[in-house]
């Protein structure tokens, strides 16, 4: 019996159709991804950003098909192949984009060797506390636990905006720190309708940023329609998803 998470609405919608729909065509890069998944959109957001020639290639990882388990053997997305090495991790592969299209601008991490390594703590933080506790919050089930979660992810957040030097992240330029994020940013409506949460109770900062990187083009035309994206949520709101992710969370294990 195919697993509930298999049941998902086949491609993306939206500005992210269009944005498909240019890059049907054979590539040296293979963008293996799932149009719902926020791993997903970090690398898309940096294609996209950088304007490097990408195929696109839709794939339902839960099905754990052998051609893409190939590929990626831990079965996630996002994953690339490139001239026939294949590479995953999402934000692996955004650092990946930045190797190996130096010329391709805007460059997502700063120059100066000090200013790369506060990026990247930065990004490990979002990773080790925003991520971890958004994905908390979600499945979150009995109101007091609830009300913890939003605390901590209200808190992981107002670290993270205390240091947001101008519009965005690190000032005028857009850099992998406000790409790390900007997925979960379009989604905090589930959290909104369904968690209490709300933007302007981490702080005004917050509020503003978030509303700034949301209408990035490189978001914008990498998002899909909300309403594909509720039944996918709904799982996770019932803490019934048998994603790696939840049972990993739900293990009290780190997410993969
Ligand atoms: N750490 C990975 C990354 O950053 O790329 C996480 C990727 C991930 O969890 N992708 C999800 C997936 O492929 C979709 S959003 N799930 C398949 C599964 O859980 O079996």
């Amino acid at each position: 019996m195919p697993l509930p998470d298999e049941q998902i609405f086949p491609h993306a919608t939206a500005e992210a159709e269009k944005t498909v729909a240019k890059h049907k065509a054979p590539q040296d890069l293979i963008f293996y991804s799932g149009w719902f998944c926020p791993f997903v959109q970090r690398t898309w957001i940096s294609l996209e950003e950088k304007g490097i020639p990408y195929q696109y290639v839709e794939v339902n990882p839960y099905k754990k098909e052998a051609h893409f388990l190939a590929i990626n053997p831990k079965g996630l997305v996002p994953a690339v192949e490139f001239k026939g090495k294949a590479l995953y991790e999402s934000l692996i592969l955004c650092e990946f984009l930045e190797d190996a299209f130096p010329s391709h601008k805007p460059h997502l991490l700063p120059a100066d060797p000090t200013e790369r390594a506060l990026e990247r703590m930065w990004l490990d933080h979002l990773s080790k506390t925003f991520v971890p506790g958004f994905h908390r919050l979600l499945s979150a089930q009995e109101p007091d636990k609830q009300r913890a979660a939003r605390e901590e992810l209200y808190e992981s957040l107002r670290k993270f905006t205390n240091n947001i030097k101008g519009p965005f992240f690190l000032g005028d330029e857009f850099s992998l720190c406000d790409v790390a994020i900007a997925p979960w940013i379009v989604r905090d409506w589930v959290l909104e309708e369904h968690r209490g949460y709300k933007r302007a109770d981490v702080s005004a900062k917050w509020q503003q940023y978030a509303a700034r990187v949301e209408n990035r083009p490189s978001v914008v035309n990498t998002s899909s329609l909300r309403e594909h994206l509720v039944e996918i949520y709904g799982r996770y709101l019932r803490d019934e998803a048998q994603s790696q992710a939840a049972i990993a969370m739900r293990a009290g294990r780190v997410i993969p």
